[in-house]
């Protein structure tokens, strides 16, 4: 059998649902990592209920864990790090890594700095510093902000494809980022300069540091608010960027992957309620039901099929 890669994963854990690890450990397994789960908080389910119960682990919490790993000599391909919720957990996330990424500094580290969507934050404020902290060591290899995200991490509004280019400029410039995938962006069509047969379409935007070219590709939007759709699609990042090292293909791979996903889990929907039902954040009823189906999916993960025509703004 081919050796499995082995990923150190941080993010939260939902005893109920589909984000952080949870929606992260099983697509990687079946793609062949091994998984080394480290759970940031353990919450019931996700925040966007409105409703729920659980621990975040303080910053001392994970540096014990990270010593016991440090004591078992583990050694790692590749990091994954995601939600944590308050800024003292997350300086140990980043000096932990910081320090593991100079130790060995072939090991692919992908920050998702995950913050909030859509203008709300779901994590503490106090992280937004702390993130930029970690990014100024300049040994993230890949980031994956959502548009907000991005603002955030550069204090920057991001209105037209002019901001947009300044900021993705001045993240590559201050931090040293390989790869920057923005998986989706709230910038209308219109707003990018593209004509009214775009309306109701969403974007997403990949750049590399060693090009100018910042390549968008055109997806569909959907009413409904599913979780972890980010947390899924940044752990198939790492796969195929780990694998491949062709963002425009990784990309194009893993955006085809979450449509599918996205299709199967309101099929499914359907299928159970004989009707299609969209998620309103802080409804526990909806969310419950727009939970991603990791679990039938599982044959998607590996499909290498390139659905989008990538595009240069
Ligand atoms: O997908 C982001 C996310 C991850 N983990 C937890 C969350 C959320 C978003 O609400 O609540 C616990």
């Amino acid at each position: 059998p081919k050796r499995a890669k082995k990923v150190l994963s941080i993010q939260s854990h939902v005893v109920h649902g589909y984000v952080g690890n949870k929606a992260a450990t099983f697509p990687l397994q079946t793609l062949n990592w091994d998984v080394d789960v480290l759970n940031s908080v353990n919450f019931s389910n996700h925040t966007g209920y409105g409703s729920w119960k659980g621990h975040s682990c303080t910053g001392i919490e994970i540096e014990q864990l990270f010593e016991g790993l440090e004591g078992i000599n583990m050694h790692y391909d590749a990091i994954l790090t995601g939600y944590t919720h308050g800024a003292s957990a997350l300086k140990s996330v980043g000096s932990k890594c910081i320090a593991m990424k100079k130790n060995q500094p072939n090991i692919v580290w992908l920050l998702d700095p995950v913050m909030g969507d859509e203008g709300q934050l779901y994590v503490s404020k106090e992280v937004i510093p702390v993130y930029r902290e970690i990014l100024s060591h300049r040994l993230v290899d890949i980031i994956t902000p959502n548009q907000f995200e991005l603002e955030l991490l550069l204090n920057i509004k991001i209105t037209d494809l002019n901001s947009l280019r300044s900021a993705v400029k001045l993240l590559h410039l201050e931090f040293a980022v390989k790869y920057l995938v923005v998986s989706s962006l709230t910038l209308t069509a219109e707003a990018l300069g593209l004509d009214s047969s775009h309306n109701g379409k969403m974007y997403s935007c990949i750049s590399s540091m060693d090009s100018d070219k910042l390549l968008f590709f055109e997806i569909d939007r959907y009413d409904s608010y599913f979780t972890g759709v980010g947390d899924l699609f940044s752990a198939l990042l790492l796969d195929r960027l780990y694998k491949s090292g062709d963002v425009v293909d990784s990309t194009n791979q893993v955006l085809s992957i979450m449509s599918r996903v996205l299709y199967v889990t309101r099929e499914i929907c359907v299928k159970d309620l004989g009707k299609e039902v969209n998620a309103k954040i802080g409804d526990f009823k909806t969310m419950k039901e727009c939970e991603l189906r990791i679990v039938e999916c599982a044959d998607l993960y590996a499909q290498q099929d390139c659905d989008y025509a990538p595009f240069e703004l």
